[in-house]
């Protein structure tokens, strides 16, 4: 951009000064502001008249791309109909229908959804559906939760706390007492390059039993993880890990959460993590995709031992002191149904599965590109991890950032690592047009 543009956007914004961003530089950001006025399915448009490929769908959300009509529509009746109804004590015909959805959807077992307004409520709600599952059983010292190095768990505290990404929590004091973590499961030196699951790493999996073993299983509650992180850039599975993790609750009577925030909704080329690593957790997280990034909602869906242990007490009782002012919003609920309907009147996910190998073809071939230290892909997410600039971690993966940004494409950073997660509507020539303009941007450093 050049100076000239810049002074031409500002002079055409609002006062950028008032508002505090999110994860977000926010000093960089008002001295050189990228500001979407618009999108419509692959494409976001700038205030100052760029048209853009989003190669993120947002942050990983709109899984039916921008502005889809039909959502739309859903969107727009619903709130012609009902804007708001009180979420306890009433309901409205569209959150019971999105539950019965969903739960069709979802892997056998998940029988029943509860509804929130994002990842890290959803997060912050299976782990207290944990605690209570246990305690309504009678196995009140249960407790303690697993997550994962380099998890990313949303940024409420339950979240952080079993999260495993270091600035995420280092500001926020001593978080969820109790919380210990596995080791994290990324190898490059094992495991570059690979296509597919990484075949080194199952054996990681067996560090719960040692952890198990540390606090004792009766200490317990909840094991989470995603069954690819996301957010730590994209790290798959390695093959049977996940297979053994799911062994090792069983034995110990602990639940399994998985958090499908951004695995969920066809990412990985079937509707969940779970159908497509064949392992059903006890509960799952989901957001974003949920609604295709339209409506802010999230949900958690737990297996029927779960509901059906909380469904005691006195009839007309409350079985779990917990849910959201927005809870099931009708405009959300109404979003998730169309998102839905579209991913299966259009095909979406099984595009997503006929899309892989070309996606994961079109990443591998930035082997080889300057700074290029591993490729990783499983359905339509995918990441390009970057050699570091000695003593300037992030920083090259913001350049490359920035300069695909001016040649057209949004990709999205996490420490050096490119990540990409299209709308599933992507195309083989937007594929194309995606992956050129990283390379040009790897070669241009
Ligand atoms: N769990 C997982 C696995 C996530 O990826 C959350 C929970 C929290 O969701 P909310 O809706 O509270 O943000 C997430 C969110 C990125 C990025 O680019 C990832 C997320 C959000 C924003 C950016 O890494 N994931």
């Amino acid at each position: 951009m050049t100076d000239n543009t810049v002074r031409q956007l500002k002079t055409d914004l609002p006062d950028l000064e008032s508002y505090w961003m999110p994860f977000t530089g926010n000093r960089y950001f008002k001295e050189n502001p990228r500001m979407i006025a618009r999108a419509e399915g692959m494409y976001c448009y700038t205030t100052d008249g760029k048209k853009l490929l989003d190669g993120v769908a947002g942050l990983w959300c709109c899984n039916a791309g921008h502005c889809n009509p039909k959502i739309v529509e859903a969107i727009k009746a619903q709130a012609e109909k009902l804007d708001y109804s009180m979420a306890f004590q009433l309901g409205h015909p569209t959150v019971f229908e999105l539950a019965n959805r969903l739960t069709d959807l979802a892997p056998d077992g998940l029988d029943y959804a509860f509804f929130v307004n994002s990842g890290s409520e959803a997060v912050d709600t299976a782990l207290k559906m944990a605690l209570a599952y246990h305690r309504t059983r009678g196995d009140a010292a249960r407790t303690r939760f697993i997550g994962r190095e380099k998890g990313y768990h949303g940024v409420g505290f339950g979240g952080i706390s079993v999260g495993g990404l270091s600035p995420n929590r280092k500001m926020f004091g001593t978080m969820l007492p109790g919380v210990d973590h596995l080791p994290h499961t990324h190898n490059i030196e094992k495991n570059a390059f690979s296509k597919g699951l990484p075949q080194w790493g199952g054996h990681l999996a067996d560090e719960l039993e040692n952890i198990i073993a540390l606090h004792d299983a009766s200490t317990v509650a909840a094991v989470i993880v995603e069954p690819i992180a996301g957010s730590a850039g994209v790290l798959l599975p390695p093959k049977g890990y996940l297979q053994r993790l799911r062994e090792i609750c069983d034995k110990h009577g602990i639940l399994l959460i998985f958090d499908e925030v951004i695995c969920g909704f066809g990412r990985t080329g079937d509707t969940f993590g779970a159908a497509r690593f064949d392992v059903t957790p006890d509960l799952m997280t989901l957001a974003k995709g949920l609604t295709s990034g339209t409506v802010p909602m999230g949900g958690v869906l737990a297996s029927k031992h779960i509901y059906d242990t909380f469904m005691t007490g006195p009839d007309g009782a409350i079985e779990f002191f917990h849910g959201y002012t927005y809870s099931g919003h009708p405009l959300a609920a109404a979003a998730a149904c169309a998102a839905l309907d579209v991913y299966v009147d259009d095909g979406l996910f099984e595009r997503a599965a006929s899309m892989e190998g070309k996606f994961s073809d079109a990443l591998h071939s930035l082997k080889g590109e300057p700074n290029v230290i591993d490729v990783r892909s499983i359905g339509l997410i995918g990441a390009v991890e970057l050699e570091s600039i000695d003593g300037q971690p992030t920083a090259r993966a913001m350049s490359i950032f920035r300069e695909c940004y001016d040649n057209g494409v949004i990709v999205r950073t996490t420490g050096d690592t490119l990540a990409f997660s299209p709308p599933l509507i992507i195309n083989d020539a937007e594929i194309e047009m995606m992956i050129e303009t990283v390379r040009t941007a790897l070669r241009a450093q």
